[in-house]
């Protein structure tokens, strides 16, 4: 039993604004008139978090009494973006606390711009995690996500003569009021050493890890409000601390600089969000991070979230660890040794309750984005984990051999270990072997990885392998990125839909009222003169809310193709320019690029140095600016994303058809109204299919087309030779149009494009400009465009993470809800 709780603070102005005060005086230690935007926001935080906190308290005690199925979601990432708004939202308090701060003459939109994000991810993958935690939460599941407490999350982007710079995250240094910190709870993370055999007390022979040296893991703890349902789950995130024991050999020695200069080389473990999406680096730090967070997880979900004594065999009763990607995929040996080494399990029993415990999510289909760690450092880092692995291997292939008769070059495909070009782990493999299910992220994604990327396996199990198309958050990217859109949808049919998405089917026949179209518009335009301030007071961009926004926001990566997006505007700059095209019969658009490039990815900083200098001549043309501009605000995230995509009109979803594994930008965007140019590659292919042929933009190769063509020999050069425009595109970038007469400056650029073009760029060249030229075309007719862009809204609701939560509940957790 527990005390009873302190009641919330009292739901009212009054309340409110003496909750704050208080804040104010006692944590921040100031008064209203000396307080900085900083203290008030910091004071705002902590306010909103009591409302929040009996709630935490009492979903936490719920889950340890009825200890249901639990799902822990394993994640490297979690892109989360600013907290303030989401709390304030799912406490019911937006308007108290408007009214409340403008009693005490602060305005909350000033505060909330206080709130630096954490930016604990990369892009997709990461943002996907934190929609996933949300729609858990508001669905009641009973969940934990585990994660890196990066000191430094994604780096910050700046341009220095159109290039990119990178600067440190500093996104702790103004206080963090979110966060939980627990060192009481800390664990120790064991690195290195090596293993011994021995005799058990049963006479079994079984190998024990020495580890060389130790890290404690402390968790900082972050609320997960539930939307309005009384629930706020937890994210657990670790950060790495010395031991005691870790410099207490160079304390005895007496170098008391060198033992505290030691400790840092424990706490690096947490320090930085690896920037590289893609391509891994194999980097031994990173594999710490893997190793550190996984360790720390299992050990608190045993220690802390089961009853003292639960029978571990029954583990799989209890909980799920779903793996995002890889990353986390050293969890699996580790769940292995916990049983064996420490609990004492024989081998198969171990083998059986970790198999259920897991499953697996893959988020690519790029064979180079593929995880392996290479045996030397495996071995070195985790021996007892090498030797584990090793041992699932063995009883695999002994598996593979049985089934196909000895088919010596299947096993050698199949192997856990690859040979080539060096001793390595394939975690994409090891995930595959030991998980319950494995999960693509969009129908075609996973339709690709069982006929290729992952066939051999599928052809073994195709029982294991399923589907789950991505979703995001509705609150998030709907009710508070768009509260216009929110307000015009909740007038017409209730405010349901912010839970059930489904629900904006209900808005289907108003795309034929103009009335409603009519404030549809309105609604845009509030939003595009919302973005114009953002970007003036920002960036120093001017743009013209008058003009068609096309929008093409993602990491920067060849298989994106932001190249293809250039080409286009390069291709109008010189229609226009040559006297071909009149300015008066190109309707007015502003193009917007935002993405950051991975810090060592040399062709995609130099893509953003190419942008950025066609823009720079392009917004400079006397003729050419009146109907064409680019913009690139720098350091695009999920803040800026949160007033760009409502703002669209425009969704630029253009990767290489069977490059891209599902996209979760094409969704918000789709969501918020605006219309997609899109291959048909990952999630467009489901959006297409639900809004409609006549709403979305299709161009391009197919996936069988652009494998047939890659089949066949690509020659790139043949489509420059026989298209004029797309020449002359090119030969324009080459000849230094854009660099002030420099030849040299994009030539690595153009030549990659003429000689290899991986990913096809100008075999779909043609296909986009025509494709474009249907954009105009239906955007000269606002009235169609609105209905069609009301048709996008009403029809997306498929694409809520909640109704991905949903689909892993069924086909993949086997879990339930547990409502208060
Ligand atoms: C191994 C390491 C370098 C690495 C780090 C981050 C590898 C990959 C990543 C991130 C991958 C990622 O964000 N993938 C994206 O996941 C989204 C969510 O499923 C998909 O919508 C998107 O298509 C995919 O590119």
């Amino acid at each position: 039993e527990t005390t009873p709780l302190i009641t919330s603070p009292e739901h009212s102005v009054e309340g409110f604004v003496r909750e704050f005060l208080r804040e104010l005086n006692f944590t921040q230690g100031t008064v209203l008139e000396r307080a900085t935007t900083n203290d008030a926001y910091l004071a705002l935080a902590r306010t909103v978090r009591h409302y929040l906190m009996s709630r935490w308290i009492e979903t936490t005690v719920d889950h340890y009494r009825a200890q249901p199925k639990a799902v822990a979601y394993l994640s490297a990432e979690y892109l989360l973006g600013r907290q303030l708004d989401n709390a304030l939202l799912a406490a019911d308090l937006e308007e108290i606390a408007a009214e409340g701060l403008a009693s005490l003459g602060l305005d909350l939109a000033e505060l909330r711009d206080a709130e630096v994000e954490p930016g604990l991810g990369n892009g997709g993958l990461g943002r996907l995690a934190a929609c996933f935690v949300d729609s858990l939460a508001t669905m009641s599941v009973p969940a934990i996500g585990y994660g890196i407490r990066y000191e430094y999350g994604i780096f910050r982007q700046r341009f220095a003569g159109g290039r990119q710079v990178e600067e440190p995250d500093t996104w702790l240094a103004g206080g963090a009021p979110w966060e939980f910190a627990h060192p009481e709870h800390a664990v120790t993370v064991g690195f290195g050493g090596h293993t011994e055999k021995y005799t058990g007390d049963d006479g079994v022979e079984r190998s024990r890890w020495v580890p060389g040296w130790q890290v404690l893991g402390v968790p900082y703890n972050y609320m997960v409000p539930g939307y309005r349902n009384g629930r706020v789950n937890t994210l657990r995130l670790w950060s790495a601390r010395a031991t005691h024991a870790f410099d207490l050999q160079i304390f005895n020695e007496g170098d008391y600089v060198d033992a505290v200069r030691s400790r840092t080389f424990a706490e690096n473990i947490s320090k930085v969000l690896y920037p590289e999406d893609s391509t891994p680096q194999g980097k031994e730090l990173r594999l710490q991070q893997q190793y550190f967070f996984v360790a720390c997880s299992i050990r608190d979900f045993v220690d802390q979230l089961l009853p003292a004594g639960f029978d571990l065999r029954r583990l799989p009763e209890r909980i799920v660890f779903q793996l995002n990607d890889t990353h986390p995929v050293v969890a699996i040996p580790e769940l292995m040794r916990v049983l064996v080494d420490d609990e004492g399990f024989g081998w198969d029993e171990a083998w059986d309750v970790t198999r259920r415990c897991f499953a697996y999510t893959c988020h690519t289909l790029l064979p180079e984005a593929l995880e392996v760690w290479s045996v030397e450092l495996m071995g070195r880092l985790l021996p007892r984990h090498l030797e584990i692995i090793y041992r699932i291997n063995e009883e695999f292939l002994a598996q593979v051999r049985e089934r196909s008769g000895g088919d010596e070059l299947l096993v050698r495909r199949m192997s856990i270990i690859a040979e080539h070009p060096q001793r390595a782990v394939r975690m994409a493999f090891l995930a595959t072997v030991a998980a319950t299910r494995v999960n693509g992220v969009a129908e075609l994604h996973s339709q690709l990885l069982r006929d290729k990327v992952l066939a051999d396996f599928a052809q073994l199990w195709p029982e294991k392998f399923t589907n789950v198309t991505n979703g995001v958050t509705p609150r998030r990217f709907v009710r508070l990125a768009n509260p216009g859109l929110s307000g015009l949808i909740t007038e017409a049919i209730g405010d349901g839909w912010v839970t059930d998405l489904d629900r904006l089917r209900e808005l289907e026949p108003l795309a034929d009222d103009a009335e409603f179209r009519r404030r549809f518009r309105e609604v845009k335009a509030a939003n595009k003169g919302r973005l114009v301030d953002v970007l003036r007071r920002r960036d120093g961009i001017e743009v013209d809310p008058g003009t068609m926004l096309d929008v093409m926001v993602k990491r920067l990566h060849e298989y994106k193709r932001q190249l293809l997006k250039l080409l286009h505007v390069v291709t109008l700059y010189d229609r226009i320019t040559a006297g071909e095209v009149s300015v008066d019969d190109v309707p007015a658009r502003t193009v917007v690029f935002g993405a950051k490039a991975a810090p060592g990815y040399v062709m995609a900083k130099e893509i953003i140095a190419l942008i950025n200098h066609v823009g720079a001549v392009v917004n400079a043309h006397p003729d050419v600016s009146t109907v064409l501009r680019v913009a690139f605000p720098a350091n695009y995230d999920v803040t800026v994303a949160e007033t760009l995509i409502p703002a669209a009109d425009l969704s630029e979803q253009i990767s290489l058809a069977g490059k891209e594994a599902s996209g979760t930008g094409n969704m918000k965007f789709a969501l918020n109204g605006a219309l997609t140019i899109g291959t048909d590659d990952g999630a467009n292919v489901e959006i297409r299919r639900l809004v409609g042929d006549d709403n979305f933009f299709l161009f391009g190769l197919t996936e069988p087309e652009a494998s047939a063509i890659a089949e066949a020999g690509y020659r790139p050069s043949s489509y420059y030779e026989e298209n004029p425009g797309l020449r002359r595109a090119l030969d324009l970038v080459a000849s230094g149009a854009f660099s002030d007469g420099d030849r040299g400056a994009f030539e690595p650029v153009v030549a990659n494009l003429l000689a290899e073009d991986r990913f096809m760029v100008l075999a779909d060249y043609q296909a986009y400009l025509d494709a474009q030229a249907r954009v105009e075309a239906a955007y000269a007719d606002p009235d169609a465009w609105s209905r069609s862009a009301v048709l996008n809204v009403a029809r997306s609701g498929f694409f809520s993470s909640d109704r991905s939560m949903r689909d892993y509940l069924d086909r993949v957790w086997h879990a339930r809800p547990l409502p208060g």
